[in-house]
């Protein structure tokens, strides 16, 4: 019996500043019945999929020190809980219709929380909710693009490294829908480690959700060739890990800003089986058999009979010096 899982990338166009939460819930559940309807036990929802990316806004008082004054509109960007009260309804329904589901949003830690370190923490977070609603893995994004501080040169800002740490915690692999499950979230997928670490822990579907604009500020050379970056970091990274990899975006013109759609689904021998034809919502489906994995984990990407760990050092040493023996 193949293990196969039939999944919908759903492809969410944009949420604006004044949009509730409860109407982009709303918007998750018509595309979540619509995955059910086409028999989906997996529906992936993209990076911050309860709100507008805010982080294109210099949202506080503060300056180089950090986050200052008056963070009233910041922090309405955040959940305090997951769940919660507004989005219980997707978990409801998840339910009821036995489709899991995958939610990108941006998290304000509880500084009581018994698990936690004693103070708040912001981190671009994404939950794994399998079949019967229950949680069954959180990611924190590793890699956080973007600038600290308002640089008023910008057409818009990029405030990720303002608004969301650095996760400490690293990428782990989660057991659920029959087989093994990762996350990643936006500029992870840009980053060859993200999928190797979780290629060592034997990962066959990798989650990424992302808002990518289409206008890189730092290098504006780069704008035209955005959609086929998209594309090439996670088919090399779906190819030389021998997994699968959903990426999902929040597409069309946000609050003014051009960002990437492209959704896809892509399978272990890093082809493109399944990709949105439109910039708005849209659920993109495949029938994906996890056993495809093995083809590429057993034979050309055997990492036990052929990786060399030992000569690649320079990759985790903290301090790289190109060119030492
Ligand atoms: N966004 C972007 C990404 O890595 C970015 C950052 C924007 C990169 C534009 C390149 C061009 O896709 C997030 N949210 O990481």
């Amino acid at each position: 019996m193949t293990r196969e899982i039939v999944v919908g990338a759903a492809q969410l166009g944009p949420i604006s500043r004044d949009d509730t939460r409860a109407e982009v819930v709303e918007r998750l559940l018509t595309l979540l019945r619509r995955g059910a309807e086409h028999g989906c036990e997996l529906v992936v929802f993209p990076e911050l999929a309860l709100t507008t990316f805010f982080p294109r806004w210099f949202l506080d008082e503060g300056d180089e020190a950090g986050i200052a004054g008056d963070t009233t509109e910041l922090d309405s960007y955040y959940e305090t809980a997951m769940p919660n009260p507004v989005v219980q309804p997707l978990f409801d329904e998840a339910k009821r219709l036995k489709v899991g589901f995958h939610l990108g949003y941006a998290e304000l830690t509880d500084p009581n929380d018994p698990q936690g370190d004693g103070t708040q923490h912001r981190y671009n977070t994404a939950i794994l909710v399998d079949r019967e609603g229950e949680i069954v893995g959180r990611y924190r994004k590793v890699h956080i693009p973007g600038h600290e501080n308002h640089e008023p040169w910008r057409n818009f800002q990029h405030l990720e490294r303002r608004y969301f740490e650095e996760s400490p915690e690293g990428f782990d692999v989660h057991e659920a829908f029959g087989g093994v499950f990762g996350m990643a979230i936006c500029n992870d997928r840009r980053w060859p480690e993200t999928y190797r670490v979780m290629g060592l822990q034997g990962v066959e579907m990798v989650l990424i959700g992302y808002n990518t604009p289409l206008n890189y500020a730092p290098d504006p050379s780069q704008n035209p060739l955005q959609a086929f970056h998209n594309h090439l970091v996670m088919q090399a990274g779906a190819y030389q890990n021998g997994t699968w990899v959903v990426g999902v975006a929040k597409g069309g013109i946000e609050e003014g800003v051009e960002s990437l759609a492209q959704t896809a689904i892509i399978a272990p021998s890093g082809q493109v089986v399944a990709q949105a034809t439109t910039i708005g919502d849209e659920l993109v489906t495949a029938r994906c058999d996890l056993d495809m994995c093995e083809r590429y984990k057993k034979t050309l990407f055997d990492f036990d009979r052929y990786r060399r760990p030992e000569t690649y050092s320079l990759i985790t040493n903290l301090n790289p010096t190109p060119g030492a023996t």
